[in-house]
């Protein structure tokens, strides 16, 4: 499966990188990994993303190759573009936020078209790309971004290196959900031989949050609430809370989970209301039951242990709504 991306790689000269909006590491660190080893090869490549990266993952990026995107800026970039790499979004051209329509413009059109090429580890993968490798057993796309790079004879620099291993530290929660495994411990020790030290990543991720952030989590911890025959704990978080605490909806990872500690809980929601009065819905569940079916339905997506979506509505009353859903989904009575 990666011949034919390696052949087309090898005969084009410049290169889009792509991912979906609410940016994350395993997102990120795909993108500038991938970019890394194409340079390495003497191409041209430009990461474009919809949305800004946000100000708790800038350490990710200290040569800010991450670029968001400008319709007037990056029109003559993407006109230029031979390929176009999606990573870590398979369900189509909307899911990459605003820059979707000018890429799927780039690679529909009939002369001379840019090769779109997706990489992802979503399930339920829709057609819209020409070359699509999508691997719902992989922990992160970043498993499949370091097969690719070694299939393809490249060197794991210790750049590479770093950012592959914070894609599978932060998509695995440090090596413990559901799709963690041998595969993903043995890309974990090649990615060690090249030089990572997990304890320092761990810390860069984990262990440099603002004051604000902490506490924050401490006030989720507090107004958990549980149902369902203690299977179900959910958090509503509303702008003004968000606002109180200094803490932007983008650097809530981690939030989802939090509630997944509890002995019982198989199922865990998180819904924010956002700036845009919006909710966003974020579900996590212990692998008994896949949530993401239920994202699916509120036209979001995601995996079967961690899905979300964004919907229109009123945050309490989105909220209940999806606590029934789940519990129905859950088979228990309130
Ligand atoms: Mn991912």
């Amino acid at each position: 499966m990666w011949s034919e991306i390696i052949r087309v790689v090898s005969k084009q000269q410049h290169f889009i990188l792509t991912t979906h909006a609410n940016l994350d590491l395993d997102a990120l660190g795909s993108e500038l990994a991938l970019d890394e080893y194409l340079r390495s090869l003497g191409k041209e490549v430009s990461i474009l993303n919809s949305d800004s990266v946000p100000r708790s993952l800038r350490f990710v990026d200290p040569e800010r190759r991450l670029r968001t995107f400008s319709p007037s800026r990056h029109q003559s970039k993407i006109q230029r573009a031979e390929v176009i790499f999606v990573l870590d979004a398979s369900d189509g051209w909307e899911r990459v936020g605003r820059i979707g329509r000018a890429l799927a413009a780039r690679a529909e059109s009939l002369q001379d078209r840019a090769t779109a090429i997706c990489i992802d580890h979503h399930p339920d993968p829709a057609d819209f790309a020409h070359l699509t490798v999508v691997n719902p057993a992989a922990a992160a796309t970043a498993e499949l971004i370091f097969d690719l790079i070694t299939h393809a004879g490249g060197v794991l620099t210790p750049s590479i290196a770093r950012w592959l291993y914070l894609g599978i530290l932060t998509d695995t929660g440090s090596f413990r959900f559901p799709k963690t495994n041998l595969h993903t411990h043995q890309i974990a020790a090649r990615l060690i031989e090249a030089g990572v030290d997990p304890t320092q990543l761990y810390k860069e991720v984990y262990e440099q949050h603002p004051l604000q952030l902490v506490r924050l989590k401490g006030y989720v911890l507090n107004s958990l609430q549980v149902g369902g025959n203690g299977q179900v704990a959910w958090c509503a978080l509303d702008q003004a809370t968000l606002k109180a605490f200094g803490v932007s909806a983008a650097d809530l990872d981690g939030f989802p989970g939090l509630a997944m500690q509890i002995g019982g809980v198989r199922v865990s929601l998180l819904c924010v209301g956002t700036a845009k009065g919006r909710v966003k819905i974020s579900l996590r569940s212990d692998g008994s039951v896949a949530v993401n079916g239920l994202a699916a339905q509120l036209g979001g997506g995601g995996h079967p242990s961690a899905a979300g979506a964004t919907v229109e509505g009123d945050l309490a009353q989105v909220t209940a709504q999806l606590v029934a859903r789940i519990e129905a989904l859950l088979e228990v009575r309130p």
